[in-house]
């Protein structure tokens, strides 16, 4: 059986729920890549020199970033060495498999047993922090946890109310402080508030601004401080909140972070409105550091965990969509 099938049997097995909110989230990447892709069949021959160009464009052009793209292509070329012929199907099975290769596997577990455990939120304007962590709050709702959220963000107007909105209707505690006071001592209150109240969960969401990374350093590791003095090992995850549709640029920005302060996690959001679903490998492949959550649309329930397998399932639906004769 080849790859593609395999991931079919494995993904369909799911829930069908996620599996289809994975798909509708991936909707514009499987046009732009999937079904690039699968527009190769038509006038395949060869693993030749014209194919390598078009497939670099289609991986470049999702985002995969050209040190990404170079790696998969060499390792498909090397995969295929091993074969006399090969038709279209399997080629792509070869390419997917190379994917997965290059992204590597390691199941994250997120351990939440420690009460209260901690999570920083944090990362450039706009990136969707503020509604990622309503959206975690939701998601350990869900499983039974006592959650609270921390108004970190003092900086931007609106900010506090932003997330005061999401609290009430969450019906769920907030911990805020005054627009422009200290975010530190804002979330000194709010560990003190999980302390007392038995909060399982502590979610602190943070200001965007990307100053100079001098001050922006100085900033996150005092909140980690004064995190770590209120409770003991917080903030237990400290997670990049990434915008997708950012693309290469959103890969420096990762990296700024990664120089300045230990990340545990990325959580990319907005995969729905881009067709640049290959960053993920990038991410990954680059910063070495393992994509959790995506964000696959505005609603509470638009968070999901990273699966590689439905992941690339999602990406590569197209592929088969194109038949022999090149009709969708
Ligand atoms: N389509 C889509 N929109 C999203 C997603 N995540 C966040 N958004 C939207 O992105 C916009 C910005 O989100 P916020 O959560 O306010 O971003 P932030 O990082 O807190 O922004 P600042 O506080 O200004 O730094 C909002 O309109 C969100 O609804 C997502 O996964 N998909
Ligand atoms: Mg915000």
């Amino acid at each position: 059986m080849g790859f593609l099938d395999k991931l079919k049997q494995l993904v369909t097995g799911k829930n069908k729920k996620d599996n289809d909110q994975y798909l509708s989230g991936f909707d514009k990447t499987k046009e732009s890549f999937g079904k690039r892709l699968g527009g190769f069949r038509l006038g395949f021959k060869s693993i030749n020199e014209d194919f390598l160009e078009e497939l670099m464009i289609v991986l470049l052009e999702s985002d995969i970033g050209i040190t990404t793209a170079n790696e998969i292509i060499s390792l498909l070329q090397k995969k295929s060495k091993n074969y006399v012929v090969l038709n279209f199907d399997e080629v792509m099975d070869l390419l997917v498999e190379s994917m997965a290769e290059i992204y590597g596997e390691e199941a994250i577990e997120i351990s939440l047993s420690v009460s209260p455990t901690v999570i920083m939120v944090v990362g450039v304007n706009g990136s969707g922090k503020t509604t990622s962590c309503a959206k975690l709050a939701y998601k350990y709702l869900q499983m039974g946890k006592r959650v609270a959220l921390v108004a970190g963000d003092t900086f931007r107007a609106g900010a506090i109310e932003q997330l005061s909105m999401w609290a009430s209707r969450l019906n769920v505690p907030i911990i805020k402080g005054k627009e422009g006071q200290d975010p530190s001592s804002v979330l000194v209150d709010g560990c003190r508030y999980a302390k007392t109240n038995n909060i399982d969960i502590l979610i602190c969401d943070t200001a965007g601004r990307l100053q100079n990374k001098a001050n922006l350093m100085n900033e996150l590791s005092k909140m980690k401080r004064v995190l770590g003095r209120e409770i003991e090992g917080a903030p237990h995850y400290t997670w990049l909140v990434l915008d997708s549709t950012t693309g290469q640029n959103g890969l420096s920005q990762a990296s700024i972070f990664n120089e300045i302060t230990s990340l545990d996690g990325i959580i990319l959001t907005k995969m729905d409105g881009t067709s640049k679903g290959g960053i993920v490998i990038a991410i990954k492949n680059i910063l070495k550091i393992p994509v959790l959550f995506l964000g696959l649309g505005e609603g509470l329930e638009d968070l999901k965990e990273f699966d590689l397998n439905m992941y690339l399932y999602s990406i590569t639906q197209g592929i088969k969509d194109v038949k022999e004769d090149g009709i969708l």
